[in-house]
């Protein structure tokens, strides 16, 4: 359970520099103001929603209409699927892209480094998460805040017995338009393609935005890089021990079916995705330990 915000802004405020608050629907959140960075974490989710390096703009995305409540995923910034991304394959009642994202999570740590500051929160398996998933699991997500964003999910299998996930940090980066935006990074990696019944397709050079866009990238470890010439930024992605990158952009159909995004907003936001899922999804045997890590950075140009 979430503390109550004096307690815990008490044990974990770096005065001048971190701070717990209330956020938005009344959720708990870090506030970070540090000299490389400024950014936001809540708790629910533990969902990175803001980070604006010094001297730049924000980059990501945050919808206007997105929801703040326990049970609903906040749509924009950096939701955490986990342990199975989009729909449950055996339970069409499961919530998509798993339970972490829609649920308190607990503060660990707040630190600085330098000039950066770390965020660590965790959630653990408990009877409400047995409900959808029989295992004993701990997750970390370990958020830095400075001149680069750096993402990291720490999965520990507590339990007695082998366990198998997907987790993505699903990341909605904010564009100027994203019409003239390009995506460079998967040539020639094969794809699934969620909007042309998951047919297996190749990307053949950089990736053009004219349509719903949802494809889940296979067996790739590359770097991403995004162009964005509207906004006058180059944001580069690289992962460590992410096996897939899911793109999604949902266009001006599926924009408009749903009630947490504004019509119009399909065109600021491209979804870059490091994940582990579909047929990379991950086997932990019991007291094994699997870290999944993004590190964004961007340049002006
Ligand atoms: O990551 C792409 C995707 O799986 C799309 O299919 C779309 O459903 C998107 O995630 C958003 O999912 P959400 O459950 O947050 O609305």
């Amino acid at each position: 359970m979430e503390g109550a915000i004096p307690e815990l802004d008490h044990r974990f405020e770096l005065p001048g520099t971190a701070q717990v608050v209330e956020g938005n629907g009344g959720l708990s959140k870090v506030r970070i103001t540090c000299p490389e960075a400024v950014g936001e974490m809540y708790l629910h989710g533990a969902h990175v929603t803001s980070w604006k390096p010094v001297g730049g703009e924000e980059v990501l995305f945050l919808s206007s209409q997105s929801r703040w409540a326990q049970g609903h995923a906040i749509r924009g910034g950096v939701p955490v699927c986990f342990p199975w991304f989009g729909g449950k394959a055996d339970d069409p009642t499961a919530p998509a892209h798993g339970f972490v994202r829609t649920r308190a999570w607990q503060l660990e740590s707040i630190a600085q480094v330098g000039g950066a500051v770390t965020v660590s929160m965790f959630t653990e398996s408990d009877e409400g998460t047995k409900r959808w998933w029989p295992a004993e699991f701990r997750l970390v997500h370990r958020a830095t805040f400075g001149s680069e964003l750096s993402l990291e999910l720490v999965v520990t299998n507590t339990g007695g017995t082998s366990l198998r996930f997907e987790e993505a940090l699903h990341a909605y980066h904010r564009v100027g338009n994203i019409e003239k935006t390009r995506v460079r990074g998967l040539d020639t990696v094969h794809y699934f393609d969620k909007t042309d019944s998951n047919r297996k397709k190749m990307q053949h050079g950089e990736i053009v935005i004219v349509s719903e866009t949802d494809r889940v990238y296979l067996d790739t470890r590359d770097a991403i890089e995004l162009e964005d010439p509207v906004l006058r930024r180059r944001t580069r992605v690289t992962k460590e021990d992410s096996r897939t990158t899911v793109v999604w952009n949902p266009w001006v159909q599926k924009a408009h079916s749903l009630s947490d995004f504004a019509d119009d907003e399909w065109m600021q936001m491209i979804c870059i995705e490091s994940s582990n899922v579909s047929d990379f999804a991950v086997d932990l045997a019991p007291g094994q330990q699997y870290k999944m890590k993004a590190l964004v950075r961007v340049a002006n140009f």
